[in-house]
């Protein structure tokens, strides 16, 4: 193949977010709009490790995955890559692609330098919604903010990028590999099995015997929905072949472009069929599997459901930290550390006090674990928009997380006879709270507001949190029963392993009685601005902890909004999301 340069000018706001470059399809299908963002990122990155490289391109399999995958190709080889990974058919989950950069041995001994994920996670896909891209690094994790400043730089002054000329399309679905010879040297890509390398990972750190005899107990059934996102090509293999579940357990697990129609975001409002099938909808059908889940579009959320119950994800990182230790193997030597993001609620604070484990309080945004982990720091963290993880590899993993919880729940079954009464999710999640005391936590979602209102909304609370005693006094006067705020501040990280500093990360409000309300703009959104509120009330009275969580949060949420004057900002006098 030949290298051209080719001509091109700066596209307006090509600025990564908290997960990478998210926009509308037709954006990105704008000529010259990817190019000029992979080149970008080719440009941040030292010439001289991306010569002779190895890199990773795959994604979700949303509409434009096809295309964005020969188009990255070709702008790989002109830059000096010497071999391009795909995943069959373009797919790999977020996860999978942390694992290969990490762990994959090519069969020259070679190993991957970074990878481009396709994907807009949990946003809907289609022609007419989201695209998106995002590079990891070498260690598997996503971009650091350094690194992404200087893409965002470099494609505001963009006016060249290479591409190689005579590359034929690659079949993507055949497993093969391509071999090209160009100016630099030879070059190829390598179609291999999405799911291969993933699966040994898994099989090494849990006990999959273990797994498969709960699978088989006539008492436990089980429901898995990766809501048509690339979850279902990993679910059929793990679940079906690997632990002889059912066929019938798994629905929506052929990933589609449009995911159906849907969103794929596994959360109680748009992951409405395993909500009824789990019994939490109406009508509640006649039998109800014991545990289920789901996962978003590119495989790194989940949501755990046990029957007629939901799992907060702030719960659900506690309880699996609390369980590890005796529940998986990967753990069995005792855990390094544990991790959350701010807003996330508290819940994994409790256990590590009590465990007397190390315990960190990051950004939101999976890349902040990164240097905690690589540094030893960290083993197990999560996020309360239903991400976990652990230092298995640098990106959350909503596979994992399912095979977590079906772990411990084999280990709390272990010894109990098939007669006897399973110990089911319910029961784990209230003796936790019954050791620990439940967090409280829900969180709401505005989602497409306009982009100044939602920045005037911001701009007031910065200046109010300065100003406790209004804050103070408003309380008093909207709900008297809640109890008084003790601090107010915008969140502000010092990396306590490179000294980075991120700050404006979300405005904070701690009652006394160690309630929060935390107030931030999402950053994964493509049109207008998405306000997140999210409200913990912690209950250490352990013969309180089983009311209904809305009723329990109701005067919190009314001071939430009187605070922020939401509905006044942003004419919404309702979420557009609760979780
Ligand atoms: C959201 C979540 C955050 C998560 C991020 C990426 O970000 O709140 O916790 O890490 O999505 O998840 P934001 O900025 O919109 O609040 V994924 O599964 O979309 O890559
Ligand atoms: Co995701």
């Amino acid at each position: 193949f030949e290298v051209i340069e080719q001509q091109t000018k700066p596209f307006d706001g090509q600025k990564p977010g908290t997960s990478g470059l998210r926009k509308k399809v037709k954006v990105f299908q704008q000529e010259h709009y990817l190019a000029n963002f992979v080149q970008s990122s080719f440009n941040a990155l030292p010439a001289d490790r991306v010569k002779g490289s190895t890199i990773v391109v795959s994604g979700d399999g949303r509409y434009y995955s096809k295309d964005a995958i020969q188009i990255i190709i070709r702008i790989a080889a002109a830059n000096g890559v010497a071999q391009v990974w795909v995943g069959q058919d373009g797919l790999l989950s977020t996860p999978a692609v942390s694992g290969i950069i990490r762990d994959r041995v090519g069969s020259k001994g070679e190993k991957a330098y970074g990878g481009f994920i396709l994907t807009a996670s949990h946003n809907a896909g289609g022609p007419d919604e989201d695209f998106g891209i995002k590079y990891n690094t070498e260690n598997g994790g996503p971009a650091l903010e350094a690194l992404t400043d200087q893409i965002y730089e470099n494609t505001k002054t963009i006016t060249t990028y290479l591409i190689a000329e005579g590359i034929p399309d690659i079949d993507i679905h055949k497993i093969a590999t391509s071999s090209f010879s160009g100016p630099s040297g030879p070059f190829s890509v390598e179609v291999f099995d999405a799911t291969e390398d993933y699966v040994k990972m898994m099989k090494q750190i849990f006990d999959f015997e273990a797994i498969s005899r709960l699978l088989a107990r006539p008492d436990f059934t089980f429901c898995y929905d990766a809501l048509h996102g690339v979850a279902g090509v990993y679910a059929k293999r793990i679940f079906l072949q690997e632990l002889g579940a059912q066929e019938s357990s798994l629905l929506n697990c052929t990933p589609k472009e449009d995911f159906g129609g849907g969103h794929p975001d596994p959360n109680l409002t748009y992951a409405k069929q395993l909500v009824k099938t789990m019994g939490l909808g109406s009508p509640v059908p006649e039998e109800i599997p014991e545990f289920g889940a789901a996962a978003d579009g590119d495989a790194d959320r989940n949501m755990i459901l046990g029957k007629k119950f939901f799992v907060t994800p702030s719960d659900s990182v506690a309880i699996i930290a609390a369980n590890a230790v005796g529940a998986i193997p990967y753990f069995r030597n005792g855990l390094k550390g544990v991790a959350r993001s701010m807003p996330t609620s508290a819940a994994l604070d409790v256990v590590a006090k009590g465990l007397g484990l190390r315990q960190f309080e990051v950004p939101t945004g999976w890349k902040f674990f990164g240097n905690l982990m690589d540094a030893g720091m960290c083993s197990i963290c999560g996020e309360e928009s239903f991400g976990t993880g652990s230092d298995h590899i640098r990106e959350k993993d909503g596979i994992w997380a399912v095979l977590a919880w079906l772990s411990i729940l084999a280990y709390r079954n272990r010894d109990v006879a098939a007669d006897d009464k399973l110990v089911t999710v319910e029961d784990i999640v209230t003796l936790h709270w019954g050791i620990y005391g439940r967090h409280y936590y829900t969180r709401y979602d505005y989602e497409n507001v306009d982009a100044g209102a939602a920045k005037n909304l911001m701009s007031h609370l910065v200046k109010l949190q300065s100003n406790l005693t209004a804050v103070n006094k408003i309380i008093k006067e909207t709900r008297p029963e809640v109890s008084g705020v003790k601090s107010g501040d915008e969140f502000e990280y010092k990396d306590p392993v490179d000294g980075s500093v991120s700050s404006h990360q979300g405005i904070r409000f701690l009652f006394k009685d160690g309630s929060r309300l935390v107030f931030r703009l999402s950053g994964t959104g493509s049109v207008g601005a998405t306000i997140r509120l999210y409200i913990e009330q912690y209950q250490s009275d352990k013969s309180k902890t089983g009311a209904d969580a809305s009723e329990t949060l109701a005067p919190l949420v009314d001071v939430a909004l009187v605070l922020s004057k939401m509905e006044e900002f942003t004419g919404r006098s309702a979420p557009t999301v609760i979780t």
